[in-house]
């Protein structure tokens, strides 16, 4: 499975709706005739709108279902609130529209051919109303379904590591390093950055490592809203941090900016917080709150600095009960 919101229906719009629906029941109108072409027209344009309306909302993930990370990632660029008011809605037309069906079934049912045309052409205005009354909702659906698409995919359920730290103090070429075997590397547009995605795999556990250019690069004060709200999804996701800081200062930003941050992820997530402190091969002293050294270009204690984010973790995979 990837990313719930990937494989996301189209919507119709309510107009081309409306028009399929009317055109679909004039062409079985017209295979039928008297009474029979009446009930037929009404029973294929109900039909068609009642079972496209219901696809629209079932098309989308259960929200109360759906693991936090992903409201709380996907309520950074939708209002999830909002989301849930508009699927609402479409369900609403959805079963309006088969009550139509019933209502004007049972009418027709005992009238003659004039009075059941005139039933089948007021049964078509009201289905026309109503799915013009969820107008805007297709519209809204339409939209976020844009947005949502392409959200990277991080999988909560798996462990993940986080990789945070100003820019340039080597973060990705520390990820990029780790995962340069397993080729399994993505990078998704996030609002106005990229998040990258790789993955490892030790002792048949795959980890998830989530590089976050623009999202854990900076102090909480200068993230704008949607950023804040895709940290506090990244909050949910992590199982370890690793906080990446450049004593060189090669990167440009002065040291104690670099942990400052570090203390602010430290107080702000839940999960082991690791200070890596990397370029070694630039910097003379050590560290004393260093949780780790090393250099990623001299293939100095990388792997040593993935094996305690993986110690720090802690995993352990639900096996199944046995039951004998
Ligand atoms: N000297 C030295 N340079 C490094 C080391 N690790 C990364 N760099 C360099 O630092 C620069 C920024 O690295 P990058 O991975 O893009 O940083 P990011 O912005 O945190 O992802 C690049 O030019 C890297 O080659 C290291 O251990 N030692
Ligand atoms: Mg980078």
């Amino acid at each position: 499975m990837s990313q719930p919101f990937e494989g996301l229906p189209t919507s119709p719009l309510a107009d081309e709706l409306v028009d399929k629906a009317f055109s679909r029941a004039a062409r079985s109108g017209r295979a039928k005739s008297g009474h029979d072409a009446q009930e037929s027209m009404l029973l294929t344009a109900t039909n068609i709108i009642s079972d496209n309306l219901e696809n629209v909302v079932s098309g989308w993930p259960d929200f109360d279902r759906l693991d936090p990370f992903y409201v709380n990632l996907a309520d950074a660029i939708v209002n999830v609130d909002a989301l849930r008011q508009h699927l609402n809605e479409v369900t609403w037309a959805s079963r309006k529209a088969t009550d139509i069906r019933h209502e004007y079934e049972s009418k027709m049912r005992n009238s003659g051919i004039d009075l059941a045309e005139k039933h089948r052409k007021q049964a078509f205005a009201r289905l026309a109303d109503v799915v013009e009354e969820v107008e805007d909702d297709l519209e809204a659906l339409l939209d976020a379904r844009e947005q949502l698409r392409d959200l990277p995919d991080i999988r909560p359920d798996e462990p993940t590591i986080v990789v945070a730290g100003y820019p340039n103090v080597g973060k990705s070429s520390f990820v990029n390093d780790v995962t340069r075997a397993s080729n399994e590397e993505a990078s998704y547009p996030f609002t106005t950055t990229q998040v990258h995605v790789g993955h490892v795999e030790h002792r048949h556990i795959r980890y998830q490592l989530v590089d976050t250019p623009g999202l854990l690069d900076r102090p909480a004060e200068e993230r704008n809203e949607v950023e804040s709200q895709a940290v506090s999804a990244l909050e949910h996701a992590a199982d370890a941090v690793l906080v990446v800081l450049d004593p060189s200062v090669d990167c440009g930003y002065p040291l104690d900016l670099q942990r400052s941050l570090r203390d602010d992820i430290g107080s702000t997530f839940d999960a082991p917080v690791l200070s890596v402190f990397n370029k070694s091969d630039r910097a003379e002293e050590s560290f004393e709150d260093a949780d780790h050294m090393m250099s990623v270009t001299e293939d100095e204690n990388v792997e040593g600095v993935l094996m305690a984010a993986i110690e720090a973790i802690d995993y352990e995979p639900e096996l199944p009960i046995d039951e004998d």
